[in-house]
Protein backbone atom coordinates (compact mmCIF):
# COMPACT_ATOMS: atom_id res chain seq x y z
CA UNK A 1 0.00 0.00 0.00
CA UNK A 2 1.46 3.29 -0.82
CA UNK A 3 0.57 6.25 1.92
CA UNK A 4 3.90 8.33 1.46
CA UNK A 5 5.10 9.87 -1.58
CA UNK A 6 7.48 12.57 -2.26
CA UNK A 7 6.61 14.82 -5.34
CA UNK A 8 8.60 17.75 -6.56
CA UNK A 9 6.50 20.51 -8.09
CA UNK A 10 7.40 23.31 -9.86
CA UNK A 11 5.25 26.17 -10.77
CA UNK A 12 5.54 27.98 -14.33
CA UNK A 13 8.06 30.64 -14.99
CA UNK A 14 6.48 34.02 -16.03
CA UNK A 15 6.82 34.98 -19.77
CA UNK A 16 9.63 37.78 -20.70
CA UNK A 17 7.93 41.07 -21.25
CA UNK A 18 8.23 42.26 -24.84
CA UNK A 19 10.60 45.10 -26.44
CA UNK A 20 8.75 46.44 -29.73
CA UNK A 21 8.06 49.33 -31.98
CA UNK A 22 5.16 50.34 -32.98
CA UNK A 23 5.73 50.39 -37.09
CA UNK A 24 2.77 51.95 -39.05
CA UNK A 25 2.42 53.99 -41.71
CA UNK A 26 2.45 57.49 -41.03
CA UNK A 27 4.15 56.81 -37.89
CA UNK A 28 8.24 56.45 -38.51
CA UNK A 29 8.99 55.99 -34.58
CA UNK A 30 5.61 55.01 -32.96
CA UNK A 31 7.21 54.15 -29.49
CA UNK A 32 6.98 51.51 -27.39
CA UNK A 33 5.04 48.72 -28.05
CA UNK A 34 5.77 45.73 -26.71
CA UNK A 35 3.24 43.47 -25.13
CA UNK A 36 3.08 41.38 -21.15
CA UNK A 37 4.39 38.26 -20.51
CA UNK A 38 1.85 35.36 -19.39
CA UNK A 39 2.01 34.57 -16.26
CA UNK A 40 3.26 30.56 -15.09
CA UNK A 41 0.83 27.91 -14.42
CA UNK A 42 -0.08 27.26 -11.13
CA UNK A 43 0.28 23.76 -9.21
CA UNK A 44 -2.73 22.57 -7.57
CA UNK A 45 -3.73 19.70 -4.94
CA UNK A 46 -7.65 18.70 -5.25
CA UNK A 47 -9.18 16.30 -3.54
CA UNK A 48 -10.54 13.46 -5.50
CA UNK A 49 -13.26 10.94 -3.36
CA UNK A 50 -12.81 8.53 -5.77
CA UNK A 51 -9.28 7.81 -4.75
CA UNK A 52 -8.57 5.73 -1.77
CA UNK A 53 -4.77 5.66 -2.16
CA UNK A 54 -1.80 7.38 -3.51
CA UNK A 55 -0.87 4.42 -5.55
CA UNK A 56 -1.44 6.39 -8.67
CA UNK A 57 1.31 8.58 -7.84
CA UNK A 58 3.57 6.18 -7.26
CA UNK A 59 6.03 6.68 -10.58
CA UNK A 60 5.11 10.69 -10.32
CA UNK A 61 8.56 12.13 -9.50
CA UNK A 62 8.01 15.63 -10.84
CA UNK A 63 4.83 17.68 -11.51
CA UNK A 64 5.89 20.75 -13.56
CA UNK A 65 3.15 23.77 -14.61
CA UNK A 66 3.33 25.41 -17.93
CA UNK A 67 5.42 28.38 -18.27
CA UNK A 68 4.11 31.63 -19.66
CA UNK A 69 4.44 32.75 -22.77
CA UNK A 70 6.90 36.09 -24.09
CA UNK A 71 4.80 39.35 -24.32
CA UNK A 72 3.81 39.90 -28.11
CA UNK A 73 4.10 42.62 -30.31
CA UNK A 74 1.11 45.28 -30.49
CA UNK A 75 0.77 44.82 -26.88
CA UNK A 76 -0.15 41.50 -26.96
CA UNK A 77 0.12 39.03 -23.88
CA UNK A 78 1.52 36.23 -24.15
CA UNK A 79 -0.62 33.11 -23.08
CA UNK A 80 -0.59 31.94 -19.05
CA UNK A 81 1.16 29.00 -18.83
CA UNK A 82 -1.03 25.79 -18.34
CA UNK A 83 -1.88 24.99 -14.57
CA UNK A 84 -1.65 21.76 -13.30
CA UNK A 85 -3.79 19.76 -10.62
CA UNK A 86 -2.42 16.77 -8.32
CA UNK A 87 -5.23 14.92 -7.80
CA UNK A 88 -5.31 12.51 -4.15
CA UNK A 89 -7.46 10.84 -1.82
CA UNK A 90 -9.44 12.75 0.86
CA UNK A 91 -7.47 13.00 4.25
CA UNK A 92 -3.90 13.63 2.49
CA UNK A 93 -1.56 15.67 4.49
CA UNK A 94 0.94 17.68 2.47
CA UNK A 95 4.26 18.69 3.78
CA UNK A 96 7.43 20.15 2.64
CA UNK A 97 9.43 17.25 2.16
CA UNK A 98 12.44 19.64 2.75
CA UNK A 99 11.67 20.69 6.44
CA UNK A 100 8.17 18.51 7.32
CA UNK A 101 6.45 21.78 7.66
CA UNK A 102 2.48 20.99 7.36
CA UNK A 103 1.51 22.40 3.94
CA UNK A 104 -1.75 21.36 3.77
CA UNK A 105 -4.52 19.05 5.29
CA UNK A 106 -7.23 17.67 2.33
CA UNK A 107 -10.08 17.20 4.87
CA UNK A 108 -13.19 18.06 2.61
CA UNK A 109 -14.46 16.56 -0.64
CA UNK A 110 -13.17 18.59 -3.70
CA UNK A 111 -10.76 20.82 -1.64
CA UNK A 112 -8.46 22.19 -3.70
CA UNK A 113 -5.15 24.01 -2.39
CA UNK A 114 -2.89 26.34 -4.93
CA UNK A 115 0.86 24.66 -3.36
CA UNK A 116 3.32 26.41 -5.80
CA UNK A 117 2.51 29.87 -7.21
CA UNK A 118 3.56 30.36 -11.33
CA UNK A 119 5.84 33.60 -11.82
CA UNK A 120 4.24 36.57 -12.92
CA UNK A 121 4.66 37.70 -16.53
CA UNK A 122 7.16 40.28 -17.43
CA UNK A 123 6.18 44.02 -18.48
CA UNK A 124 6.36 44.29 -21.83
CA UNK A 125 8.46 47.83 -22.94
CA UNK A 126 4.83 49.84 -23.41
CA UNK A 127 4.70 50.23 -19.61
CA UNK A 128 8.48 51.77 -19.16
CA UNK A 129 7.73 54.99 -22.15
CA UNK A 130 8.82 58.23 -19.64
CA UNK A 131 8.95 61.52 -20.17
CA UNK A 132 12.55 61.67 -20.37
CA UNK A 133 12.79 58.33 -22.56
CA UNK A 134 10.09 57.71 -24.91
CA UNK A 135 11.57 54.38 -26.09
CA UNK A 136 12.81 52.04 -23.70
CA UNK A 137 14.52 48.92 -25.13
CA UNK A 138 13.76 47.64 -21.46
CA UNK A 139 11.31 44.87 -20.53
CA UNK A 140 10.88 42.96 -17.52
CA UNK A 141 11.56 39.59 -17.45
CA UNK A 142 9.16 37.05 -16.05
CA UNK A 143 9.20 35.84 -12.22
CA UNK A 144 10.33 32.53 -11.16
CA UNK A 145 7.75 30.20 -10.50
CA UNK A 146 7.67 28.56 -7.17
CA UNK A 147 9.24 25.17 -6.75
CA UNK A 148 9.76 22.81 -4.08
CA UNK A 149 9.37 18.98 -2.89
CA UNK A 150 6.34 17.81 -1.16
CA UNK A 151 6.14 14.49 0.76
CA UNK A 152 2.14 13.44 0.55
CA UNK A 153 0.77 11.08 3.42
CA UNK A 154 -2.51 9.29 3.62
CA UNK A 155 -4.88 9.44 6.63
CA UNK A 156 -7.40 8.30 5.39
CA UNK A 157 -10.37 10.00 6.81
CA UNK A 158 -13.57 8.67 7.63
CA UNK A 159 -16.58 8.78 10.08
CA UNK A 160 -16.70 5.58 10.74
CA UNK A 161 -13.94 1.87 10.52
CA UNK A 162 -15.02 -1.18 9.99
CA UNK A 163 -12.22 -3.19 12.09
CA UNK A 164 -11.64 -6.85 13.04
CA UNK A 165 -9.44 -10.23 12.09
CA UNK A 166 -9.32 -11.36 8.54
CA UNK A 167 -12.12 -12.87 7.07
CA UNK A 168 -14.43 -11.95 9.69
CA UNK A 169 -16.76 -10.14 6.56
CA UNK A 170 -15.80 -6.43 7.03
CA UNK A 171 -16.16 -5.69 3.35
CA UNK A 172 -18.86 -7.44 2.50
CA UNK A 173 -20.26 -5.21 5.51
CA UNK A 174 -18.87 -2.68 3.16
CA UNK A 175 -20.86 -3.46 0.31
CA UNK A 176 -24.24 -4.29 1.39
CA UNK A 177 -24.33 -1.14 3.56
CA UNK A 178 -22.64 1.09 0.63
CA UNK A 179 -22.26 0.93 -3.23
CA UNK A 180 -18.78 0.30 -2.92
CA UNK A 181 -17.35 -3.21 -4.56
CA UNK A 182 -14.77 -4.43 -2.31
CA UNK A 183 -12.92 -7.30 -3.16
CA UNK A 184 -14.66 -10.19 -1.19
CA UNK A 185 -13.73 -13.71 -0.45
CA UNK A 186 -13.16 -16.58 1.80
CA UNK A 187 -8.96 -16.34 2.60
CA UNK A 188 -7.55 -14.10 4.97
CA UNK A 189 -6.09 -10.45 3.66
CA UNK A 190 -8.50 -10.08 0.47
CA UNK A 191 -8.23 -6.64 1.50
CA UNK A 192 -4.89 -5.06 1.22
CA UNK A 193 -5.85 -1.21 1.04
CA UNK A 194 -8.88 0.53 2.86
CA UNK A 195 -12.03 0.84 0.55
CA UNK A 196 -14.36 3.36 1.41
CA UNK A 197 -18.24 3.89 0.42
CA UNK A 198 -20.90 6.55 1.52
CA UNK A 199 -24.09 5.06 4.04
CA UNK A 200 -27.11 6.93 3.50
CA UNK A 201 -29.37 6.18 5.92
CA UNK A 202 -33.51 6.50 5.21
CA UNK A 203 -33.89 9.73 7.86
CA UNK A 204 -31.24 11.62 5.00
CA UNK A 205 -28.46 10.82 7.56
CA UNK A 206 -25.11 9.69 6.22
CA UNK A 207 -21.88 8.66 6.83
CA UNK A 208 -18.52 7.66 5.00
CA UNK A 209 -17.45 4.28 5.88
CA UNK A 210 -14.22 2.64 5.73
CA UNK A 211 -13.10 -1.18 5.24
CA UNK A 212 -9.90 -1.61 6.56
CA UNK A 213 -7.32 -4.48 6.09
CA UNK A 214 -7.87 -7.34 8.62
CA UNK A 215 -5.33 -7.13 11.73
CA UNK A 216 -4.09 -9.70 13.60
CA UNK A 217 -1.91 -10.40 16.72
CA UNK A 218 1.21 -8.51 16.68
CA UNK A 219 -0.22 -5.85 14.01
CA UNK A 220 1.28 -3.08 15.78
CA UNK A 221 4.45 -4.42 15.69
CA UNK A 222 3.74 -4.49 12.20
CA UNK A 223 2.70 -8.42 11.46
CA UNK A 224 0.32 -8.48 8.49
CA UNK A 225 -0.15 -5.79 7.07
CA UNK A 226 0.15 -3.86 10.25
CA UNK A 227 1.14 -0.50 11.20
CA UNK A 228 0.31 1.08 7.20
CA UNK A 229 -3.46 1.53 7.66
CA UNK A 230 -3.51 1.27 11.51
CA UNK A 231 -2.53 5.31 10.72
CA UNK A 232 -5.92 5.18 8.75
CA UNK A 233 -7.75 3.77 11.53
CA UNK A 234 -6.83 6.59 13.93
CA UNK A 235 -8.43 9.10 12.04
CA UNK A 236 -11.59 7.19 12.36
CA UNK A 237 -14.26 8.82 15.12
CA UNK A 238 -16.07 5.62 15.60
CA UNK A 239 -14.54 1.99 14.71
CA UNK A 240 -17.21 -1.06 13.79
CA UNK A 241 -15.43 -3.97 15.20
CA UNK A 242 -16.43 -6.74 13.08
CA UNK A 243 -16.83 -10.54 14.85
CA UNK A 244 -16.69 -13.86 13.16
CA UNK A 245 -18.97 -15.54 15.64
CA UNK A 246 -19.34 -18.89 13.50
CA UNK A 247 -16.16 -19.88 15.69
CA UNK A 248 -15.12 -21.99 12.76
CA UNK A 249 -11.54 -20.50 12.60
CA UNK A 250 -10.75 -19.21 15.40
CA UNK A 251 -12.87 -18.28 19.31
CA UNK A 252 -14.55 -14.99 19.10
CA UNK A 253 -13.52 -13.82 22.69
CA UNK A 254 -10.16 -14.15 22.08
CA UNK A 255 -10.33 -12.06 18.58
CA UNK A 256 -11.97 -9.58 20.63
CA UNK A 257 -9.21 -9.12 23.13
CA UNK A 258 -6.92 -9.44 20.90
CA UNK A 259 -7.53 -6.65 18.21
CA UNK A 260 -8.44 -4.57 21.20
CA UNK A 261 -4.81 -4.98 22.51
CA UNK A 262 -3.22 -4.25 18.83
CA UNK A 263 -5.24 -0.83 18.94
CA UNK A 264 -3.87 0.07 22.37
CA UNK A 265 -0.63 -1.21 21.91
CA UNK A 266 -0.43 1.03 18.11
CA UNK A 267 -1.95 3.91 20.23
CA UNK A 268 -3.46 4.51 23.67
CA UNK A 269 -5.91 7.08 22.43
CA UNK A 270 -7.76 4.17 20.71
CA UNK A 271 -8.92 2.87 24.28
CA UNK A 272 -11.24 5.99 23.92
CA UNK A 273 -12.53 5.29 20.70
CA UNK A 274 -16.11 4.38 20.73
CA UNK A 275 -16.52 1.06 19.38
CA UNK A 276 -19.73 -0.85 17.61
CA UNK A 277 -19.42 -4.81 18.35
CA UNK A 278 -20.81 -6.44 15.29
CA UNK A 279 -21.58 -10.14 16.42
CA UNK A 280 -21.69 -11.48 12.39
CA UNK A 281 -21.80 -14.78 10.69
CA UNK A 282 -24.81 -15.12 13.01
CA UNK A 283 -26.87 -17.22 10.06
CA UNK A 284 -23.48 -19.92 10.85
CA UNK A 285 -23.97 -23.44 13.06
CA UNK A 286 -22.84 -22.20 16.81
CA UNK A 287 -23.03 -18.68 16.42
CA UNK A 288 -26.06 -18.29 18.96
CA UNK A 289 -24.03 -20.33 21.69
CA UNK A 290 -20.50 -18.31 20.75
CA UNK A 291 -22.65 -14.72 21.06
CA UNK A 292 -24.17 -16.10 24.55
CA UNK A 293 -20.29 -17.04 25.60
CA UNK A 294 -19.65 -13.23 24.55
CA UNK A 295 -22.36 -11.77 26.39
CA UNK A 296 -21.79 -13.57 29.52
CA UNK A 297 -18.61 -12.09 29.17
CA UNK A 298 -19.00 -9.19 28.57
CA UNK A 299 -22.23 -8.20 30.51
CA UNK A 300 -21.08 -4.46 30.11
CA UNK A 301 -21.06 -4.17 25.89
CA UNK A 302 -23.77 -3.72 24.08
CA UNK A 303 -23.62 -6.26 21.26
CA UNK A 304 -24.89 -6.18 17.76
CA UNK A 305 -25.95 -9.51 16.27
CA UNK A 306 -25.82 -9.74 12.54
CA UNK A 307 -25.10 -11.43 9.38
CA UNK A 308 -23.70 -9.63 6.42
CA UNK A 309 -25.05 -12.60 4.60
CA UNK A 310 -28.31 -12.63 5.04
CA UNK A 311 -28.50 -9.08 5.80
CA UNK A 312 -29.89 -9.12 9.17
CA UNK A 313 -29.25 -6.91 11.97
CA UNK A 314 -27.47 -4.47 9.72
CA UNK A 315 -29.66 -1.46 10.13
CA UNK A 316 -29.78 -1.26 13.92
CA UNK A 317 -25.51 -1.40 13.33
CA UNK A 318 -25.63 1.67 11.01
CA UNK A 319 -28.20 3.68 13.64
CA UNK A 320 -26.02 3.15 16.34
CA UNK A 321 -22.84 3.90 14.52
CA UNK A 322 -24.77 7.12 13.31
CA UNK A 323 -25.42 8.12 17.17
CA UNK A 324 -22.07 7.99 17.85
CA UNK A 325 -20.67 9.57 14.97
CA UNK A 326 -22.67 12.88 15.27
CA UNK A 327 -21.81 13.03 19.03
CA UNK A 328 -18.50 12.73 18.67
CA UNK A 329 -19.47 15.23 15.59
CA UNK A 330 -20.92 17.46 17.81
CA UNK A 331 -17.82 17.57 20.26
CA UNK A 332 -15.33 17.92 17.76
CA UNK A 333 -17.13 20.96 16.75
CA UNK A 334 -16.46 22.82 19.97
CA UNK A 335 -12.78 22.14 19.71
CA UNK A 336 -12.12 22.44 15.68
CA UNK A 337 -13.67 26.25 15.86
CA UNK A 338 -9.87 26.79 16.68
CA UNK A 339 -8.70 24.42 13.86
CA UNK A 340 -10.48 25.65 11.41
CA UNK A 341 -9.23 23.58 7.94
CA UNK A 342 -6.24 25.52 7.57
CA UNK A 343 -4.86 26.18 3.93
CA UNK A 344 -1.30 26.82 4.86
CA UNK A 345 0.63 28.14 1.33
CA UNK A 346 4.54 27.67 0.79
CA UNK A 347 5.96 30.93 1.56
CA UNK A 348 9.77 30.47 0.97
CA UNK A 349 11.25 30.97 3.95
CA UNK A 350 14.44 32.62 3.39
CA UNK A 351 14.42 36.14 1.47
CA UNK A 352 15.32 36.11 -1.98
CA UNK A 353 18.84 38.32 -0.80
CA UNK A 354 21.19 38.13 1.48
CA UNK A 355 22.69 42.33 2.65
CA UNK A 356 26.55 42.05 3.36
CA UNK A 357 28.26 44.35 4.93
CA UNK A 358 32.08 45.00 3.18
CA UNK A 359 32.75 48.28 5.27
CA UNK A 360 34.03 51.60 4.17
CA UNK A 361 30.35 52.69 3.33
CA UNK A 362 30.36 49.68 1.04
CA UNK A 363 27.42 46.82 0.82
CA UNK A 364 27.18 43.92 -1.41
CA UNK A 365 23.45 42.49 -1.92
CA UNK A 366 23.95 38.82 -2.97
CA UNK A 367 20.63 37.48 -4.59
CA UNK A 368 20.53 35.05 -7.44
CA UNK A 369 17.13 36.35 -8.49
CA UNK A 370 18.64 40.13 -8.34
CA UNK A 371 21.89 38.82 -10.56
CA UNK A 372 19.81 37.58 -12.91
CA UNK A 373 17.71 40.77 -13.08
CA UNK A 374 20.45 42.99 -13.44
CA UNK A 375 22.06 40.62 -16.33
CA UNK A 376 18.94 42.60 -18.56
CA UNK A 377 19.28 45.94 -17.66
CA UNK A 378 21.03 48.57 -19.62
CA UNK A 379 22.76 50.79 -17.21
CA UNK A 380 23.27 53.68 -19.63
CA UNK A 381 19.81 53.67 -20.20
CA UNK A 382 17.83 55.72 -17.29
CA UNK A 383 14.50 54.43 -17.54
CA UNK A 384 16.05 50.90 -17.70
CA UNK A 385 18.49 51.67 -14.44
CA UNK A 386 15.07 53.44 -12.74
CA UNK A 387 12.71 50.11 -13.25
CA UNK A 388 15.50 48.28 -12.09
CA UNK A 389 16.07 50.34 -8.60
CA UNK A 390 12.36 50.30 -8.51
CA UNK A 391 12.47 46.27 -8.73
CA UNK A 392 15.03 46.18 -5.78
CA UNK A 393 12.75 48.17 -3.45
CA UNK A 394 9.89 46.49 -4.08
CA UNK A 395 12.05 42.94 -3.40
CA UNK A 396 12.47 45.18 0.32
CA UNK A 397 16.28 45.23 -0.80
CA UNK A 398 16.22 49.02 -0.14
CA UNK A 399 14.54 48.43 3.48
CA UNK A 400 17.06 46.17 4.55
CA UNK A 401 19.85 47.97 3.26
CA UNK A 402 18.56 51.06 5.66
CA UNK A 403 17.86 48.48 8.02
CA UNK A 404 21.31 47.60 7.85
CA UNK A 405 22.93 50.91 7.94
CA UNK A 406 23.11 51.96 4.66
CA UNK A 407 23.20 55.83 4.35
CA UNK A 408 22.53 57.85 1.35
CA UNK A 409 25.45 57.99 -0.66
CA UNK A 410 27.35 54.76 0.09
CA UNK A 411 28.05 52.12 -2.57
CA UNK A 412 26.05 49.17 -3.22
CA UNK A 413 27.03 46.23 -5.30
CA UNK A 414 24.36 44.55 -7.43
CA UNK A 415 26.21 41.52 -9.73
CA UNK A 416 28.80 43.29 -11.60
CA UNK A 417 27.48 46.41 -10.86
CA UNK A 418 28.10 49.30 -8.29
CA UNK A 419 25.16 51.92 -8.08
CA UNK A 420 24.76 54.80 -5.55
CA UNK A 421 22.65 54.25 -2.98
CA UNK A 422 19.98 57.17 -2.70
CA UNK A 423 17.32 57.38 0.22
N1 LIG B 1 -21.73 -17.42 6.64
C1 LIG B 1 -21.37 -16.17 6.49
N2 LIG B 1 -20.27 -15.87 5.76
C2 LIG B 1 -19.92 -14.58 5.62
C3 LIG B 1 -20.66 -13.54 6.22
N3 LIG B 1 -20.07 -12.36 5.90
C4 LIG B 1 -18.99 -12.67 5.15
N4 LIG B 1 -18.89 -14.00 4.95
C5 LIG B 1 -17.86 -14.72 4.18
O1 LIG B 1 -16.61 -14.57 4.84
C6 LIG B 1 -15.54 -14.51 3.88
C7 LIG B 1 -14.70 -13.29 4.12
O2 LIG B 1 -15.44 -12.12 3.87
P1 LIG B 1 -14.81 -10.70 3.61
O3 LIG B 1 -15.91 -9.72 3.62
O4 LIG B 1 -13.89 -10.75 2.45
O5 LIG B 1 -13.96 -10.57 4.96
P2 LIG B 1 -12.96 -9.40 5.40
O6 LIG B 1 -13.17 -9.21 6.86
O7 LIG B 1 -13.11 -8.25 4.54
O8 LIG B 1 -11.54 -10.10 5.19
P3 LIG B 1 -10.08 -9.42 4.91
O9 LIG B 1 -10.26 -8.42 3.84
O10 LIG B 1 -9.22 -10.54 4.49
O11 LIG B 1 -9.66 -8.83 6.20
C8 LIG B 1 -16.20 -14.52 2.51
O12 LIG B 1 -16.15 -15.81 1.98
C9 LIG B 1 -17.64 -14.11 2.82
O13 LIG B 1 -18.55 -14.63 1.89
C10 LIG B 1 -21.82 -13.88 7.00
O14 LIG B 1 -22.53 -13.05 7.56
N5 LIG B 1 -22.11 -15.21 7.09
MG1 LIG C 1 -11.80 -7.30 3.33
Amino acid sequence: MIDFIKIKVKAGDGGKGCVAWRHEKFYANGGPFGGDGGRGGHVYIEVDTNETTLTKLRFTRSVKAGNGEPGKIKKMHGADGEDVTIKVPLGTLVRNAENGDLLADLTRPHQIVMIAKGGKGGLGNCHFATARNDAPEYAQPGEIGEKLELQLELRLLADAGLIGFPSVGKSTFLSVVTRAKPQIAAYPFTTIDPNIGVVSLPDERGFVLADMPGLIEGAADGKGLGHEFLRHIRRCRVLIHVIDMSGEERDPLEDYDIINEELVNYDPELRERPQIIAANKMDTDGAEENLKRFREAHPDLTVFPCSTLTHKGLDEILYAAMEKIEEERAKSEETEEKEEVVVYRYEPKRPDFEIVNLGNRRWKVNSAKVDRLAEQVNFDNMDDTYAFAQTLAKMGIDNALREAGCKDGDQVIVGNYIMDFTD
